[in-house]
């Protein structure tokens, strides 16, 4: 499981753009968003860095 802190993540909107940006990487990731703690969690086979970038280019830049 990949734990990442997304300062910009800021409401449900934000929430589902990084849900969508990481699914569109792994379409069976399980993705549970924390906009009040600002975290995700991502459970997936993809490398922590994919993630990572997935959601960079999604405009949201983990800390
Ligand atoms: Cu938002």
């Amino acid at each position: 499981m990949i734990e990442l802190t997304l300062p910009g993540m800021t409401c449900g909107g934000c929430a589902r753009g990084v849900t969508a940006a990481i699914k569109a990487i792994d379409p069976t990731a399980e993705v549970v968003t924390d906009v009040a703690n600002r975290k995700v969690q991502v459970t997936t086979a993809v490398d922590t860095e994919a993630v990572k970038d997935a959601v960079k280019k999604a405009g949201y830049l983990p800390a």
